[in-house]
């Protein structure tokens, strides 16, 4: 019998209802309303996806088949021709958002640009025309290699209109990273800047290109933006600036009609082992989904302004900043810099200055903040806000509470949206109006979603009981393949549950359980399960546990071998400011644990630590740390790793 179930030990009981003022003005409006169209959904999907397609989307053409399913191989509204260029920008010029500012952009040193919707239609325009005449055509891939400057949203845009896939690479990844994907990509053009700004200082981008390309010889043009200004190298005739280039180019440039399953772009993401995947998306499901999403979760009105702090190089920087709120009209707020020493309230400035009304950021970030203390965000005025949302990890209730209390206010509600970049969009969510929220809980599945909880033979587990988060039906934004690897497709999605009479069930890799009322409670990725003396225990409760406790900050466990247990907990933990490492601290930690939870997830040992190793998007890297705790040496990928010294210094002091 296979493993079935990851014990489950988290106890919340706090409910937040959603505010009743918040919901009159909602999308949707009440838990029955919500449970309304979710059975809806259910019953009749492509009905559902269809309706929504026909309401909510520009075509050029209509589609003639909602979904063509040969699992796990999905087309979605086949025969349709659209472009999401179009309906993120060209729909809206002939209504009065023409002149509604669409894009607002906030520079790391205090500068500031806006776009409005004609004046980023023309922007993209050129930009597109740029490109086909450095010979560009439907189907190249481009790579954008980019800081957050409205530039990289200009060129996803201009790509999408002129129906070339765009793979952005995050800039703070290294050549060899930048290399790999352009390289697997097959990518004929580079998008660049000279150098983008972070944390005061450049990150010289163009360099690395340069280096990049010294070894992926499909690439035969380097367009760059000029950001920081310092001297880089310009090689003739590869290398053009887009501020030259572009003098004399029309803006007129018409959307080119895609079919709905042409590639809209391919995003990597670090698989444990092997190299990275590409993860493929087309066009007109992308569109819809990351369309319906943006507009029922963060229930977005014309008045708003909408601030999402992903990087663009991240799925929730594709859906959330960029094509889900263009695709609404909405005002979409863009900002190059990150907290620093010389301004650790940097966030809270840029709310105050927009007067943001939705904010989107990840826990990492949240906990970042909370160590920090209440002062930055208290000498702000955080009034605007009404909504606020959290993605990337699940977020420890003790986070969850600071971010409600101390941004919220206590009156904004909190969307904890789950999801992939293999999905496209948010697949588990409250939506704000309609469902009420616990702390730590991403809620209930998104209409159209059918997601489980299930052991390894596909079988329902009952509540409580912790499994393998899993999707039971095709929905518009899955990904379609791995760029290149059908087969790898295939092996990792949808075959570690085996498909019973044709029926297929997407694998999400995450451990979960839902509790009486039908929510779901995200326990971490499963590769990272801990198997201690036979009980199977996720991260996050451990984790959560450990936070809980007034001296840590931040912590991350995973499992070392142990003949005895199996394995045994180490605990990777840094410390708000105020406390310093000790073997006392490193006791009561222990003991902390075990009244929390139970003396099964009894740390063996507690490692203190200045800072956990990260993604760029926020996620703690467990894998290296669990080859650290078993004293081995650190293989596989690491090249979405943010800050590789942080890898040293916790060799250093171990
Ligand atoms: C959007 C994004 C996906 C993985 C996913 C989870 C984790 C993301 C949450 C979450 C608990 C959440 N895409 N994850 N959101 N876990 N609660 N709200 O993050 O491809 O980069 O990562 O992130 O493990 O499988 S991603």
């Amino acid at each position: 019998m296979a493993e079935v179930t990851i014990d489950s030990t988290l106890q919340e009981s706090r409910l937040f209802e959603p505010p009743a003022e918040f919901s009159q003005q909602a999308e949707i409006k009440s838990l029955a309303e919500y449970e309304q169209l979710y059975a809806k959904a259910k019953a009749d999907p492509q009905k559902f996806w269809a309706d929504l397609a026909e309401t909510e989307l520009h075509w050029f053409q209509k589609w003639d088949t909602v979904l063509d399913w040969q699992p796990p191989f999905a087309q979605w509204f086949v025969n349709g021709k659209i472009n999401i260029s179009y309906n993120c920008l060209d729909r809206h010029l002939t209504t009065w958002r023409r002149n509604k500012a669409a894009l607002i952009w906030e520079g790391e040193p205090g500068d500031s640009r806006t776009f409005t919707y004609a004046q980023l239609h023309r922007e993209v325009c050129q930009f597109a025309n740029v490109l086909k005449q450095l010979g560009v055509q439907k189907g190249d891939v481009v790579g954008i290699y980019m800081p957050m400057i409205p530039e990289a949203a200009i060129a996803m845009l201009a790509c999408a209109r002129i129906g070339a896939p765009h793979t952005v690479v995050f800039g703070g990844f290294s050549a060899e990273a930048l290399r790999d994907r352009l390289k697997d990509g097959k990518a004929k053009l580079v998008i660049t800047a000279d150098g983008g700004w972070r944390k005061d200082a450049i990150v010289p981008l163009k360099e690395q290109v340069d280096k990049a390309l010294a070894d992926a010889p499909t690439v035969k043009n380097v367009l760059v933006v000029q950001r920081t200004a310092q001297p880089i190298a310009m090689e003739p005739g590869r290398d053009h600036w887009w501020h030259d280039i572009r003098q004399g180019v029309s803006a007129d440039c018409p959307a080119e009609p895609m079919d709905s399953e042409d590639m809209l772009f391919i995003l990597y993401t670090s698989g444990s082992t092997g190299k990275p995947k590409g993860v493929v998306h087309t066009t007109a499901g992308y569109n819809l989904y990351s369309h319906v999403t943006t507009k029922w979760i963060f229930d977005l009105k014309d008045t708003d302004v909408y601030w999402c702090t992903a990087d663009v190089g991240w799925i929730t920087g594709h859906s959330y900043i960029v094509y889900g709120p263009l695709s609404n009209g909405a005002t979409t707020l863009m900002y190059e810099g990150a907290p620093r020493a010389s301004n650790p309230g940097c966030f809270w400035d840029v709310i105050e200055k927009y007067g943001v009304n939705i904010f989107y950021t990840a826990p990492t970030a949240i906990r970042a903040f909370m160590r920090m203390g209440d002062h930055e965000p208290n000498a702000r005025n955080l009034s605007s806000l009404r909504l606020l949302g959290t993605v990337g990890e699940p977020i420890n209730p003790e986070a969850w509470m600071w971010y409600h209390r101390v941004i919220g206010g206590e009156r904004c509600p909190i969307v904890d949206t789950w999801w992939q970049t293999e999905t496209g969009g948010v697949m588990i969510t409250p939506l704000p109006g309609a469902i009420a929220t616990k702390p730590g809980s991403a809620t209930r599945p998104f209409p159209g979603i059918l997601a489980e909880i299930v052991d390894l033979e596909g079988n329902p587990v009952p509540d409580h009981e912790g499994g393998y988060l899993a999707i039971q039906h095709p929905w518009p934004g899955m990904m379609r393949t791995v760029y290149g690897d059908p087969d790898r497709f295939r092996r990792t999605y949808w075959e570690h549950i085996p498909p019973q009479d044709g029926h297929y069930t997407y694998f999400a890799g995450d451990g979960a359980r839902k509790d009486a009322d039908g929510y779901f409670w995200v326990m971490g990725r499963v590769d990272d399960v801990i198997s201690v003396a036979g009980h199977r225990l996720g991260t996050m409760e451990i984790e959560s546990a450990l936070v809980s406790h007034p001296a840590v900050a931040e912590a991350a466990v995973v499992g070392k071998p142990d003949e005895v247990k199996g394995e045994e907990v180490v605990a990777f933990v840094t410390l708000d400011p105020s406390f310093a490492p000790s073997p006392e601290l490193s006791a009561e930690l222990k003991k902390h644990v075990v009244q929390e939870i139970g003396a099964l997830a009894r740390p063996g040992e507690i490692r203190f630590s200045e800072a956990l190793p990260k993604t760029r998007s926020g996620k703690i890297m467990r894998r290296l740390l669990r080859s650290l705790a078993a004293g081995e040496e650190i293989t596989g990928d690491t090249s979405t790793l943010e800050d590789r010294s942080v890898l040293d210094k916790l060799r250093e002091g171990a």
